[in-house]
């Protein structure tokens, strides 16, 4: 697919410390290590329904990440899917009378509308399941012929699963005990019920074609692939067998990544597929996480619609940590919007009091776990300290917008 239009970014003097991250499979901030090119594999959407301030609160702090990266160097290999095949679209196309691939076209469109409108740097790979079909099918069929994959005995539709033993690590990554597993299974698009299964928690790799639904003619016979083998696919054949960062909402560290990562475990035997698995915290609504199928949203296309600033939506989401569950509130924007007219006041100074500091704070804040709710309190104060003292220094606005636009995505 093609992805969306980038952005300049600004190149910033000096450089900041490593960057730091939360990594769920060991439970610890560490320090991330990349090569020259750092290797970053974000989930998609699932596109049945318009980009929500939850989706946009994930990708923006995958985005700090591709900036902190590049501000120390790396070459940063972005990839992202679109799971434009699977049950939630086909659900939605079905009520709504709608064509699948139609409504996943659509919505694809606006979740590229609203990346662009924010800022957010576009992966290098915007890969959707059905352009990658036959790399998927190929996968499932190498898992199978290597014994780490089976068709359940089931002569109608002899779906093939994943043996999640097989790797001997399953587990690692969520940390979840087997009662909080099953649970999510069952949540969270798995089948723990399905008869025949080595293990209630073998999550599906191929599921063979039912009559009035789309599928994919293969070497595995006709059918459709299961979720977490699309991103297994999708991220080991552009970025390898290792990478140094596996994210997504937290909604994802089970069964999602769980399954991700021991399918790409058995195919190449390298363990962990990812060094660092990031994951995100919930924007909720009235006391409710926010999502498609509650209905509790607050689209992005709609703020955009209202003439509300993509920079106060940003810095909105960004007031809090990447990693709390936080509620989204219409205070929030407006504290945003105060903050981004104060700082356009101070960038549109003649001069100001010196920035560099300001550049040093803003990347430890920001190499710390992604410091935003900190890292914004001190461009607060320096705004503050230039609009009330000036300052002599004739080359700080445009440094601090720089910064602000190299390392927040923020435009003055
Ligand atoms: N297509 C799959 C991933 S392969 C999927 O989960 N799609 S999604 O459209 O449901 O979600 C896209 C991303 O947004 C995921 O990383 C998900 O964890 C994140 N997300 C969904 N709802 C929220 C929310 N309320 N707050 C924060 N992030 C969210
Ligand atoms: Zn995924």
């Amino acid at each position: 697919m093609h992805t969306w239009a980038s952005v300049d970014v600004p190149r910033l003097p000096g450089e900041g410390p490593p960057l730091r991250l939360h990594d769920t499979s060991t439970g610890r901030v560490r320090p991330t290590a990349p090569g020259r090119e750092a290797l970053m594999y974000v989930c998609g959407i699932t596109p049945y329904d318009a980009t929500h301030l939850g989706h946009a609160a994930t990708y923006l702090a995958f985005d700090l990440v591709n900036r902190l990266w590049r501000d120390l160097g790396h070459d940063v290999h972005y990839v992202q899917n679109v799971t434009d095949i699977d049950d939630p679209l086909l659900e939605r196309a079905a009520r709504d009378q709608d064509d699948w691939v139609v409504l996943g076209m659509r919505e694809t469109a606006l979740f590229r509308e609203d990346m662009e409108a924010l800022r957010v740097l576009p992966p290098r790979h915007f890969i959707g399941a059905v352009e990658a079909m036959g790399e998927i099918s190929e996968l499932v069929g190498k898992l199978l012929a290597s014994g780490a994959a089976y068709r359940v005995d089931d002569a109608e539709f002899p779906d093939v699963y994943f043996d999640s033993a097989v790797t001997g690590h399953f587990g690692y990554e969520s940390n979840y005990d087997e009662e909080t597993m099953l649970r999510f299974s069952a949540e969270r698009g798995g089948d723990p019920e399905r008869p025949g299964k080595r293990s209630p928690l073998d999550p599906l790799l191929w599921r063979t074609a039912r009559e009035g639904e789309p599928s994919w003619e293969s070497d595995l016979g006709a059918g459709r692939p299961g979720w977490h083998v699309e991103c297994a696919a999708i991220a080991l054949n552009r970025l390898g067998t290792q990478i140094d960062l596996n994210g997504g909402g937290s909604d994802l560290i089970f069964p999602h990544h769980e399954c991700g990562a021991a399918h790409a475990e058995a195919f190449t035997g390298v363990h962990p597929f990812a060094r660092h698995y990031t994951h995100t915290g919930m924007i909720g609504l009235d006391g409710e996480k926010m999502s498609k199928s509650r209905g509790n949203l607050v689209f992005v296309s709609k703020l955009r619609a209202e003439n509300v600033d993509p920079n106060a939506i940003r810095i909105a989401l960004l007031a809090g940590h990447y990693r709390s569950d936080r509620a989204w509130t219409s205070g929030l924007l407006d504290e945003a919007n105060a903050r981004l007219v104060r700082w356009r006041e101070a960038a549109a100074l003649p001069a100001a009091p010196p920035a560099d500091e300001l550049l040093t704070r803003l990347r430890t804040h920001l190499a710390d776990d992604l410091d935003t709710p900190r890292a914004l309190v001190a461009v607060d104060a320096w705004a503050d300290r230039a609009l009330e003292r000036r300052g002599t220094d004739g080359d700080a606005p445009a440094l601090f917008r720089d910064a602000l636009d190299a390392l927040l995505g923020v435009r003055l």
